[in-house]
């Protein structure tokens, strides 16, 4: 048996999707003549709340767009300790915006504001001043974690207190509102700009989409240019993602009690731990006494695929392609190299 826990962005896109993606109407989305890539995103900016959205290519470029049409060059922003934005993307920030990365604390995926007003630059002949505070929900590093709602609401008024943007990491934020059973406007309607991927949960194979105002998202659509990123005939892969935002969403709670299954039987194994109450949405990290990497070739060998991301910790994510069978499967191959 192959049981591949590596992300959720090992997902293949469904038969339906396929379909739709064969059938799309298509036409130069660099014009905005995509009559699919249009829908999509007027769906998307009608589900976040927000007044326009743009279908990008991926989620780090939507991190990066968005941070590049909120600052200018010399400015500072304040990022998460263990964001996406600080760990994985390659200092984009520094590299595409000529921006100072900032990161202020995260434990367990819960921010304190005192910790983002103490860290608020105000711009001198000797400082830099900060524009933009990023935030990230579910949280990867921190487990998967849901970010707060009186959190949320919280840290945006103090940023927009100082004048800050805020800018939101939303990779699975559809996996927040399933697990909280709120709307993903609980945490949107309080933030600037936002995206959300399709290709993770939601499996479709390419993705994302930004959302904000007109304004924001007219300049978000010459940076994306600007990166790359500007596709064509795109409405092929839009399809898909109209399909995944009609049929993907509600089914994301099967992961959620998939990785809560898994979470809670690795725990009671010796060698193993994991912090269950980080266990909120697909998302599950395992402390391993012996080395990860030992553990990760160990289970590798048996089928069951799995990311050692620090030296004793082992990160397992659910989704669509992984049924209960085979998390049963996965149990028994940790007790079995326990
Ligand atoms: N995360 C990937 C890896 O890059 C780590 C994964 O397997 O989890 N924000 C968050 C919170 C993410 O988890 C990711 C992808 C991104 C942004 C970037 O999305 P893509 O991969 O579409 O660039």
């Amino acid at each position: 048996m192959r049981v591949d826990l590596r992300s959720d962005t090992v997902t293949k896109p469904t038969p339906e999707m396929r379909r739709a993606m064969a059938e799309a109407e298509v036409g130069d989305d660099v014009f905005g003549e995509d009559p699919t890539v249009n829908r999509l995103q007027e769906m998307a900016a009608e589900m976040l709340g927000h007044d326009a959205a743009l279908f990008v290519p991926s989620g780090t470029m939507a991190n990066e767009i968005a941070i590049k049409v909120w600052t200018q060059p010399g400015d500072a922003i304040l990022v998460d300790a263990e964001s996406h934005i600080l760990h994985y993307e390659l200092a984009g920030p520094a590299v595409l915006s000529g921006v100072l990365v900032e990161p202020y604390p995260i434990e367990r995926g819960q921010i304190d504001p005192g910790e983002i007003e103490r860290r608020m630059r105000v711009a001198d002949d000797h400082t830099p001043g900060t524009t933009l505070l990023c935030l990230e929900n579910t949280h990867n590093r921190c487990g998967g974690t849901i970010l707060p709602l009186d959190q949320c609401r919280a840290l945006c008024e103090c940023a927009h207190r100082y004048g800050l943007r805020v800018h939101l990491d939303g990779a699975r934020l559809f996996n927040a509102a399933v697990a909280l059973g709120v709307s993903p406007q609980a945490w949107t309607r309080h933030v600037d700009s936002a995206f959300f991927a399709l290709s993770k949960g939601l499996c479709c194979p390419v993705g994302s989409v930004l959302v904000g105002s007109q304004e924001f998202i007219r300049e978000a659509h010459r940076v994306r240019k600007l990166f790359g990123g500007g596709m064509r005939q795109v409405g092929v892969l839009a399809a898909a993602g109209i399909v995944a935002l009609q049929t993907m969403v509600d089914r994301l709670v099967e992961d959620h009690r998939r990785a809560r299954r898994l979470a809670e039987a690795i725990a009671s194994l010796p060698g193993f731990e994991v912090d269950l109450e980080t266990v909120q949405t697909n998302i599950v990290y395992v402390h391993t006494a012996r080395p990860a990497r030992e553990i990760e070739q160990q289970l590798a060998a048996q089928g069951v695929l799995t990311i050692a991301l620090d030296p004793h910790r082992l990160r397992l994510v659910t989704h669509h392609d992984v049924d209960d069978a085979a998390i049963e499967y996965a149990i028994r191959m940790f007790q079995q190299i326990g």
